[in-house]
């Protein structure tokens, strides 16, 4: 472990140097990530000036295999091989400061399984025998390598997983009795609530869509599929969140020189993350046929709850601010706003993510009302919900990690002018996605469906409202993709050309304001929470999964639509 603290003006930057073996680690699993956001983002700019009208193409290259593509590359590979970086460069600093070997060989097993299955999936997308989109709904029938590659980029994450939770239990039987470093605990709690998610889509693809694809089975049961697939697809959601909240709850407070407002509210929230978020699928699901009102009034029910901790998680945020400001000696009530490091990309980029994420949050509270979502399903609303979601809050949030760790992972300076292009760059994304997302939402109101090429359904005079809209979505995927080259570029000169530090780079990791009270236990007993967890899946899928399977409704066979 080479750590130490050195003086940066007022306060106290606590610095860090990764081991060699941690460093080739986590920068094997962002440059993956990197690769996969460029082919996602070029993917996305195409589509989205196809579907708006911008542009027509060949035949040979369809709408649905670019969406296909925009949809895996971004949703699945980049965020899972960025996530899992992430976490494992935060366990490896919070946890004695290095990964061991058998962390290290666990995670890497993992590694080239994500690498594996990643190369398989696209060579399947981009050859157009898996043009399924992201969520590969049955009877949809891509290539079976497509399954075979979506299989081992889960398990290759597992494995990451696994190497997390070895080096959590190590670190335990060392410091018996003692509450576990915040950013680790989190690390465990997202690797949790990812492994009890992902055993659903696991399930679907093993003993469903491969049977079916490679012919194995003439049919398939639909409803089970989407319901095995949904179980997984809400959690999914959540684990690309809470690696956005570790940094906010952890180390943005050292960013802004402030503190954390408490140690014991983001375990409870991460914990109710657990607990909620997977029970939760059937809000997917509320127009389809096969499943009792019943047991979708209780999903509406349950989705509200997991508004909790993210409503937790705003107040802790402001508070954090508010601390931050008054400390540096802010008087008036909204004088610590003027305090907080609005030139510093590390924190700019989170927070506009932050600013976008309440209308998103929002969004999703309409999303889970069971009326109100009669409205808005399978419209473009929810596309637009997501790219106030996924794509802003938590991918501006990861701009803002990258900009940091990414030169100290290389040792190299964050340069006042890539942080300032950074800042440029995070506000061409967030403006962007505005173009992108509140047309979305309104067209979506409009009736406008998702999922579809672009049409304009013989001209009938439903369309001539979306009319207006459609320049600017179009327009929108140009600032993004612009957003992305300019982010890239800047990851490229701080992974290889950025002037050398002689010491090492920050580390930021917040301390707790308030260590009066003490953290409860009960919040690190790992087999208390999963298996409550458990329970809540158990009251919410049992009667619905045993009813689809006992009398299925009529299955389909495979079907090619492209
Ligand atoms: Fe969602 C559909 C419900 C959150 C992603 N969601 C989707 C899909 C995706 C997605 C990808 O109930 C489409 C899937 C598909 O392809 O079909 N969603 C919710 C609810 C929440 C929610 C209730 N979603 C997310 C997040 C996502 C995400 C997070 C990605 C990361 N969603 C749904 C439902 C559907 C759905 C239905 C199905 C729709 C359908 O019919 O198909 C909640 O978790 C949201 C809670 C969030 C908040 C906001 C808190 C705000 C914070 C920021 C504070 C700001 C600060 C800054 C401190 C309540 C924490 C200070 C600011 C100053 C101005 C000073």
């Amino acid at each position: 472990m080479s750590e130490s603290a050195v003086e940066t003006g007022t306060t106290r930057a606590p610095v860090f140097a990764f081991e060699r073996g941690d460093r080739v680690l986590v920068l094997a699993h962002l440059g993956v990530a990197f690769i996969a956001l460029l082919l996602g983002a070029a993917a996305g700019m195409l589509q989205g000036l196809q579907r708006t009208g911008y542009i027509k193409w060949p035949d040979a290259v369809g709408y649905y295999q670019l969406l296909t593509l925009h949809g895996v590359a971004l949703a699945l590979i980049f965020t899972t091989l960025f996530i899992i970086g992430f976490l494992l460069a935060g366990t490896a600093k919070t946890l004695g400061g290095r990964l061991h070997t058998v962390d290290r060989v666990w995670a890497w097993i993992g590694w080239i399984m994500m690498v594996v299955g990643t190369a398989m999936g696209t060579v399947s997308i981009l050859n157009n025998s898996a043009t399924v989109l992201y969520t590969f709904y049955a009877p949809l029938k891509a290539s079976p390598w497509f399954y075979v590659a979506m299989a081992l980029v889960v398990v290759g994450s597992w494995l990451g997983g696994v190497a997390i939770f070895t080096a959590y239990a190590r670190w335990r039987r060392q410091h018996r009795g003692q509450v576990s470093p915040l950013f680790a605990y989190m690390s465990v709690a997202t690797m949790i609530l990812w492994i009890i998610a992902t055993l659903g889509v696991a399930i679907e693809v093993l003993f469903q869509l491969i049977p079916m694809a490679f012919g194995w089975v003439p049919r398939v049961n639909v409803e089970l599929s989407r319901t095995l697939f949904w179980y997984f697809g809400h959690p999914l959601v959540y684990f690309w969140l809470l690696p956005a909240y570790i940094y906010w709850y952890v180390n943005i407070p050292q960013i802004i020189k402030g503190k954390l407002f408490s140690d014991s509210l983001p375990r409870l929230t991460f914990v109710l993350f657990i607990l909620y978020s997977i029970p939760v699928g059937f809000h997917h699901q509320f127009n389809e046929p096969g499943i009792a009102n019943g047991w979708k009034i209780l999903a509406a029910a349950l989705t509200l709850t997991v508004v909790v901790p993210s409503l937790m998680t705003v107040f802790a945020m402001f508070a954090t601010f508010e601390m931050a400001g008054r400390a540096q000696g802010a008087t008036g009530r909204f004088a610590w706003l003027r305090k907080l490091p609005w030139k510093d990309v590390r924190f700019f980029a989170p927070f506009l993510g932050m600013v976008m994420f309440i209308p998103g949050g929002a969004g999703g509270v309409v999303n889970a009302s069971y009326q109100l979502n009669q409205v808005i399903h399978n419209t473009l609303w929810v596309t637009g919900h997501f790219h106030m979601t996924l794509s802003s809050a938590v991918t501006l949030t990861f701009f803002g990690i990258a900009y940091w760790l990414v030169p100290a992972l290389t040792n190299r300076k964050l340069t006042w002018r890539v942080n300032n292009l950074g800042i440029f760059q995070a506000w061409l994304w967030f403006i962007g996605m505005l173009l992108n997302a509140v047309p979305m939402h309104i067209v979506g109101l409009l009736g406008e469906p998702r999922r579809t090429a672009f049409t304009t359904y013989n001209d009938n005079p439903v369309v001539q409202p979306w009319l207006p809209y459609w320049p600017v979505m179009g327009m929108s995927g140009i600032f993004l993709f612009l957003s992305i080259m300019l982010f890239l570029g800047a990851m490229i000169y701080l992974w290889w050309f950025a002037p050398r530090l002689d010491t090492p780079a920050e580390f930021p990791i917040g301390e707790v304001k308030d260590k009066s009270h003490p953290t409860p236990m009960i919040l690190e007993r790992w087999p208390l929470w999963i298996a409550l967890t458990g329970v809540l899946v158990l009251i919410v899928y049992t009667v619905p999964l045993v009813d689809m399977i006992q009398t299925p409704p009529p299955s389909s066979p495979p079907i090619r639509s492209w």
